[in-house]
C-alpha cells in the first residue's frame, strides 16, 4: 500500500514538472477581416436571432397568475449573501493531487463555462496550492523586506494597510492550464472549467512594490528578489527587480473584500501577466539578492523541456490565449439557429488586441468582438453571433495581443517541445459541435 502511494507521488510530481512556453510567430494572420464594430455585432445577433424559431416564445407563455415568491414576503436580511440555491452547481472542480495523502495539494478550478464577463466571484477564483491553505493569523503575519537593501524592513498588515493603495484587475494562470490538451493523445471529454478552468480574473487592491522597495533602498548590486509564502510549501520564487519596480503589486484585497484565504490571505504577491506560480501567497518574505536563487519551484519545477534537448529556465510571461466558453465542452446545443458564440481572452504581454473565430476549423476567421474594458493582464470577454445550421461544426477562436503574437497551433506546441512538455499551453482549442449538438474537446 505504501509503496503504491510513492508510485502515485513521484509519477505526479514529474506530471508538475518540465514547463515549455512558446515562441509564438510574430506575424499577424493573413487577410483580417473587416472588424465587427459593436452596433453591427448587436444587429448581425439579433436578426440571426429572429430567423430562429427555436428562440420565439409561444402566446401561452404569457400568464397573469403570480407564483408564490411574489405574493408572499421573501426570506430575512442576512450578514453574508449566498448565490441561489438553483445555482448549486456553478462550483470549482476539485482536483486533489495525492487524494487524503495531501488533501491541500491539488487544484480546485474555476467553472469559466459557467460565468460571465471577465471578473471571477471570490469563492470560485481557481485555487492552485502546493501544500495546503495555511489559517494565518493577520495579526501575527509580517512581510519582511531584507537582503541587499540599505533598511530592512518588517511590515505588518495593520502597517501596510495605512499606504496609499492602487486597485487593478488582473487576470491569474497556472503554468499547468491547460496541461492536459498537451498531454493526453485523445481529447479528454471534460468541461472547459476542468480542462482550462486555472485561469481567474480580480480586481486587486493592494501597494505598488516600489513603493516598499524605495523605502527600504535597493543598493545597486540587487537585481533580483526571493519572494517566499508563508506556508509549509516553502514556496518560493526568483523574480528580476525591474518587474517589482514595473507593475508588481503586494494585493490586500480581492474584489473588494479582503484577499480569501485560498488567494494568499493575508497579502500575496501579484506579478501583472507572469505565470501563476510566482505570484506567492501568504507572502511573508522578499529578500532582495544579485542573482536568481534557483529555488525549487524554478529548477526542478516550472522549467520547460524544449525539443532540441535543452531546456529553458524562467519562462515568465505567459503567453496570448482564448477559450471560447460557449458553447464548450459536454454541453449540448438544443436544436440548431442562433448561438452567440463567446469566451475569455487575455495576453501576458499587455493587451489582447484581437479575437478571431472559426467555425469551420480554422479554415475561415471572422472578427469578435471585444465587449466591454480591454486592460492590460486582465481577461477580456469576446463575443461573436453565429448561426448553427445542424452540420457538425469546429469552432475555435484565435487570440493576437498588442505586440503582434498569435495563438500558436498544437501541433506547433509539439514541435517545439520535448515529449513530456505541457506546461505554458497557450495553444487554440477546438469544441466539435456533433450533429445531434453535442458539443466536445477535439484536435486538430
Ligand atoms: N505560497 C504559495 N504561493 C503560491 C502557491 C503555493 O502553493 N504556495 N501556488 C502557486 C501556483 S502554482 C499558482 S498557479 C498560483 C495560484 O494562485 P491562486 O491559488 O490564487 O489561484 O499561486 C502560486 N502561489
Ligand atoms: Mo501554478
Amino acid at each position: 500500500m505504501k509503496i503504491t502511494k510513492l508510485r502515485t507521488l513521484k509519477n505526479q510530481s514529474q506530471t508538475e514538472n518540465l514547463l515549455e512556453e512558446l515562441s509564438l510567430p510574430s506575424k499577424l494572420p493573413e487577410n483580417p477581416k473587416r472588424e465587427l464594430d459593436r452596433r453591427k455585432f448587436m444587429q448581425t445577433s439579433l436578426l440571426a436571432l429572429a430567423s430562429s424559431p427555436a428562440m420565439v416564445m409561444a402566446d401561452e407563455s404569457i400568464k397573469n397568475d403570480f407564483p408564490a415568491w411574489s405574493t408572499t414576503p421573501g426570506k430575512g436580511l442576512n450578514e453574508y449573501g449566498q448565490p441561489s440555491k438553483f445555482e448549486a452547481a456553478t462550483k470549482r472542480g476539485v482536483a486533489k493531487a495525492y487524494g487524503d495523502l495531501a488533501p491541500g495539494t491539488g487544484s480546485a478550478r474555476t467553472p469559466i463555462e459557467k460565468l460571465e464577463g471577465i471578473i471571477t466571484p471570490n469563492g470560485l477564483h481557481f485555487d492552485r496550492s502546493h501544500n495546503g491553505t495555511p489559517d494565518i493569523d493577520p495579526t501575527k503575519h509580517q512581510l519582511s523586506i531584507h537582503g541587499l537593501v540599505d533598511k530592512p524592513l518588517n511590515f505588518s498588515v495593520e502597517n501596510l494597510l495605512r499606504y496609499p493603495m492602487i486597485s487593478r484587475t488582473y487576470f491569474v494562470e497556472c503554468a499547468g492550464n491547460s496541461a492536459a490538451n498537451i498531454i493526453a493523445p485523445q481529447p479528454i471529454q471534460a468541461t472547459a472549467g476542468t480542462l482550462h478552468g486555472l485561469i481567474s480574473c480580480s480586481d486587486w487592491t493592494g501597494i505598488p512594490l516600489s513603493v516598499l522597495l524605495r523605502e527600504a533602498g535597493v543598493n545597486p548590486a540587487g537585481k533580483w528578489i526571493l519572494a517566499e509564502g508563508a506556508d509549509a510549501a516553502g514556496m518560493s520564487r526568483s523574480f528580476p527587480i525591474e518587474k517589482a519596480m514595473d507593475n508588481a503589486m503586494i494585493a490586500l484585497y480581492q474584489n473588494g473584500e479582503k484577499i480569501r484565504p485560498e488567494q494568499g490571505y493575508p497579502m500575496r504577491l501579484l506579478l501583472p501577466g507572469w505565470e501563476g506560480n510566482m505570484n506567492v501567497k501568504w507572502l511573508r518574505s522578499l529578500k532582495i539578492t544579485a542573482e536568481p536563487t534557483h529555488t525549487k519551484d524554478e529548477t526542478s519545477k516550472y522549467t520547460d523541456p524544449l525539443s532540441n534537448g535543452k531546456a529553458r529556465q524562467f519562462t515568465f510571461e505567459l503567453g496570448v490565449k482564448s477559450i471560447i466558453t460557449k458553447p464548450s465542452g459536454l454541453m449540448k446545443l438544443p436544436s440548431k439557429g442562433f448561438y452567440e458564440i463567446s469566451g475569455i481572452a487575455w495576453s501576458g504581454a499587455g493587451k489582447v488586441a484581437r479575437i478571431e473565430i472559426s467555425t469551420n476549423g480554422g479554415k475561415d476567421w471572422f472578427d469578435a468582438v471585444i465587449d466591454g474594458p480591454n486592460q492590460a493582464f486582465c481577461l477580456v470577454r469576446f463575443r461573436a453571433p453565429w448561426n448553427w445550421n445542424g452540420e457538425p461544426a469546429f469552432l475555435q477562436s484565435r487570440a493576437i495581443d498588442e505586440r503582434g503574437n498569435i495563438q500558436p497551433t498544437r501541433a506547433a506546441y509539439k514541435a517545439n517541445n520535448a515529449v513530456d512538455g505541457r506546461y505554458h499551453n497557450n495553444t487554440i482549442v477546438t469544441w466539435a459541435v456533433q450533429a445531434d449538438g453535442s458539443v466536445q474537446n477535439a484536435y486538430l
